[in-house]
């Protein structure tokens, strides 16, 4: 179809084109016109909200005109294209990330006071766009702040989730989940009622012959529903390319409500199938590196994988080009094998719609995919039913035992010998009911996977996939190690620290080369430097410990020691020991004269994060932690000396204010199982100092910043294995100082012994599998270190600046650049000043 405007009328419209406002009356302008138009409000009724819708919209038109030039150009310059499929995007704000990349946040700070509104409070206005768990859905977010950054021609694939991850309500102690429904009003974002795509499920296949004699699959009678984009546009900080976010919305194939249904009087029939297609896109599964095979969200995997490939399909073909040129205009990279069902689609769409031939098909498809792997952790693997996958998509099946079969014969052919091989390395898991294991599909199916820590990419290589090295070679598999954007976990965070860097290497081009972060090194003995540095750490846990105190009521004192640990609950991740530690030390305090106490370092202890809803015994520890917070918080022995605070509801805008505001953050799973972890770049890069053990990024964060910056504990990856076998085969004894803490909770002093039993009994047991008993001397020896090292604030500051100006390694820049060229093969698309 023809859209374009007619030469003979194009002048009227570049006339009245749009174009950005540049000044602050300008900007006034524009939030007093969306105010009273767009939102229907006048001066006697424009509150924060309003200012901030006002605002956002302002800023949503100038990011919309700077979209559609962005996407004409990429266009016109044909160049291969990125498509990023991730189930999650956790955005966090779009304002104040909008004001930033397009460096107008002073004219709208100006023009916001003009109005009557503080920057600060309308910001605060918007609630999180929390399209995902944890750290998988954050680093999706920082790549594409990062690709936008970098002009990297790159579209995000999603799903519009009507319900983000839950809102968290500690009530008497206990995780309440409360929905998050976000979706009332977003200016973000842009329906594209016109772009749709109908998405078929269940049915049969059929063989038949086309009309030149072939025989082919159809695949019908299913039941369709239909896939609604909406668009988000995603800025790039300095420059003007501004990229798409793509949110695929489920409704009903037949609009509204089914009329034959409707006339026939089944009112109910016909809005239930409705609902039923609505379903799909309706919530985000709130598991982290869990997964727990639900109809529905295999459902919601092939409805988001099937949409994106027919809209990455239909716009390569809009090029002309033959299908031996798709893998030079099109890169998908697979985040994790939650969107795997997009290699049998693709393979389908090639083999059943386009008709091209099995082998031509398969190669076009493992050009096209890259896999990232995030975990190793066996309960995070994905499978899914043979027959869950045989009744919802038949002929995927079909296609997924063909691409088994053919690489069988290959493995066999090559490995004649290895007898066990291909049980091992086979797509389909010989239980009951068979197992289609999706990480092997994802392998197979790519050119490239990755890890994303260089001991995690390590791991992949000797674990999970050991057979698949044997069998590609080691060339498909190498290490990306994640990395952080910089513009919000340092500027926007942390400003008045960026300003500070800003005016030590005379401008903000830190911001988008991080590397050059480590001329502040210069400064580490400048006495003026070193002070205005920690003031800014104090003033920040000044801003935490008011925020402390407003959302939970506790009155902390921004002189302690502030200990942090917010990510999600999980058994790997160890906040048992962190709390066991906490329980230490509150016994040692009490145990102590008037005049040891004095010597004592004040801390506080803060914990944030979700746990699965499922999952008791996250949940128990957070109930734990807020008992004894209960306790240790309301000892008058205590007073200062130790705070315990579990903050609820941590997100990603309460990250930028807890990050900037630790002294110390713990990064303590056991060694082997966080992949990377990325707050650990977080809190250095804002001048906190961390406690780790030795695995994921903490290993490269070490090599970076020294480490003599950084306090390593615990037992090493290479040693896990042995010591899970001694708990059970050897004589084991459990550490003393362990077992004190917990014949305290078993006295019930922190309330019903009963409802810990279970996560002591996991350690004292049943095999503690993530080591807290081997580690914990370790682990309360380091603390100790780290009180002693803070009494020496000189030293403690040198070491912060010293980190911060060692980790321009971490940039998300850098990680996607390797992307780029290691996986991708892409350029970026330099914007020019004119369009197209
Ligand atoms: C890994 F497998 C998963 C998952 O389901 N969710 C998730 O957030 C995390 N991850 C890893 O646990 C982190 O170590 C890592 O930094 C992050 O993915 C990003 O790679």
């Amino acid at each position: 179809v023809e859209a374009s405007i007619p030469e003979g009328q194009r002048a009227a419209w570049k006339k009245f084109s749009v174009k950005e406002f540049k000044t602050k009356e300008d900007f006034e302008k524009e939030v007093v016109r969306h105010v009273e138009t767009t939102l229907a409000r006048s001066i006697f009724n424009c509150d924060e909200s309003a200012a901030y819708n006002g605002t956002a919209l302002a800023f949503r038109d100038r990011l919309v005109i700077e979209w559609n030039k962005t996407q004409q150009q990429q266009t016109y310059a044909d160049q291969k294209r990125v498509y990023y499929l991730s189930l999650e995007f956790l955005m966090g704000r779009a304002l104040d990330n909008a004001m930033l990349n397009v460096g107008m946040k002073d004219v709208a700070k100006d023009g916001l006071a003009d109005l009557g509104f503080r920057m600060e409070d309308v910001i605060s206005q918007e609630r999180d766009a929390a399209l995902g768990n944890g750290g998988l859905g954050r680093l999706a977010a920082c790549f594409l702040d990062s690709l936008a950054t970098l002009n990297y021609p790159a579209w995000g694939y999603a799903l519009r989730y009507r319900y983000g991850i839950f809102k968290q309500e500690i009530v008497d102690g206990y995780q309440v989940e409360v929905p998050d429904y976000w979706l009332d009003f977003n200016p973000w974002e842009f329906p594209r009622h016109d772009v749709t795509v109908d998405i078929q499920f269940y049915g049969g296949v059929r063989k038949i012959k086309n009309e030149a004699g072939k025989t082919v699959s159809v695949w019908e009678n299913g039941e369709i529903v239909t896939a609604v984009a909406y668009d988000a546009p995603v800025p790039g900080y300095g420059t003007s390319t501004t990229n798409n976010l793509r949110l695929w919305s489920s409704k009903a194939s037949h609009g509204e409500f089914d009329f034959t249904k409707f006339n026939s009087g089944e009112y109910e029939a016909s809005v239930a199938d409705q609902q039923r297609a609505e379903t799909i896109s309706a919530v985000l599964y709130p598991n982290d590196s869990l997964e727990r095979g639900k109809e529905l969200r295999l459902k919601q995997q092939y409805f988001w994988c099937a949409a994106s490939l027919f809209d990455i399909v239909r716009r390569f073909k809009k090029s002309k080009k033959a299908w031996s040129e798709f893998p030079n205009q099109v890169a998908i990279q697979l985040n994790d094998t939650h969107p795997t069902l997009a290699i049998p689609e693709l393979q389908r769409i090639l083999i059943d719609v386009e008709g091209l031939e099995w082998d031509e098909a398969w190669s076009i498809v493992q050009k096209t995919f890259g896999y990232t792997n995030h975990t190793v952790l066996p309960e995070a693997l994905e499978k899914w039913s043979v027959p869950l996958i045989q009744h919802l998509l038949p002929r995927h099946l079909q296609i997924i035992y063909d691409i088994n079969l053919n690489f069988l014969t290959y493995v066999e052919r090559n490995f004649p010998k290895d007898r066990d091989l291909l049980g091992r390395v086979s797509i389909i898991e010989e239980s009951q009911p068979k197992m289609v294991r999706m990480a092997y599909l994802a392998v197979i199916g790519s050119h490239k996977v990755n890890g994303v820590a260089e001991l995690h990419s390590d791991l992949i290589k000797t674990t999970i996939f050991k057979d698949f090295v044997k069998i590609y070679g080691p060339d498909k598999f190498t290490n990306v190690t994640n990395g952080i954007t910089p513009r919000r976990w340092l500027h926007q965070s942390n400003p008045r620290l960026s300003k500070l860097i800003a005016s030590k290497l005379g401008s903000y081009e830190f911001l988008s080369d991080l590397t050059l972060l480590h001329k502040i090194e210069a400064y580490v003995d400048d006495k003026a430097f070193r002070k205005e540095f920690q003031d800014i750490k104090f003033a920040n846990k000044v801003r935490l410990a008011n925020f402390i105190k407003e959302a939970q009521g506790i009155t902390v004192n921004p002189a302690s020691l502030f200990d942090v640990q917010v990510k999600r609950i999980h058994e790997y991740k160890r906040q048992q020991l962190n709390i066991f530690g906490v329980i230490h030390r509150y016994f040692e305090i009490k145990e102590m004269s008037p005049a040891e106490r004095k010597k004592v370092q004040p801390r506080v202890s803060i914990f944030g994060g979700k746990a699965a809803p499922g999952y008791w015994m996250a949940k128990t520890i957070i109930h734990l932690v807020n008992q004894v917070g209960k306790v240790v918080n309301n000892d008058p022995e205590i007073g200062d000396l130790l705070k315990v605070v579990f903050l609820e509801d941590y997100n990603v805008s309460k990250a930028e204010i807890i990050c900037p505001a630790s002294d110390i953050s713990e990064h303590i799973s056991t060694a082997g199982t966080e992949a990377s972890g990325t707050s650990n770049m977080k809190f250095v890069l804002n001048g906190g100092l961390v406690i780790g053990t030795c695995d994921g990024a903490n290993i490269e964060i070490t090599r970076e910043i020294g480490e003599e910056n950084i306090f390593l504990f615990g037992n090493l990856a290479e040693d896990v294995e042995d010591l899970r076998h001694a708990h059970f085969y050897s004589e084991f004894k459990m550490d003393p100082m362990l077992q004190r803490v917990f014949d305290e909770i078993r006295s019930g002093v922190f309330g019903d012994a009963g409802q810990f039993s279970a996560l002591v009994n996991s350690i004292v047991e049943h095999g503690d599998y993530y080591l807290v008993s081997d580690d914990f001397k370790s682990y309360i020896d380091t603390h100790k270190l780290i009180d002693e090292a803070y009494k020496d604030q000189e030293t403690w500051l040198t070491k912060t600046i010293t980190s911060v100006a060692r980790m321009g390694f971490f940039s998300s820049d850098r990680c996607i650049d390797e992307y780029a060229e290691m996986i991708w093969n892409i350029e970026p698309v330099k914007p020019t000043s004119n369009g197209a």
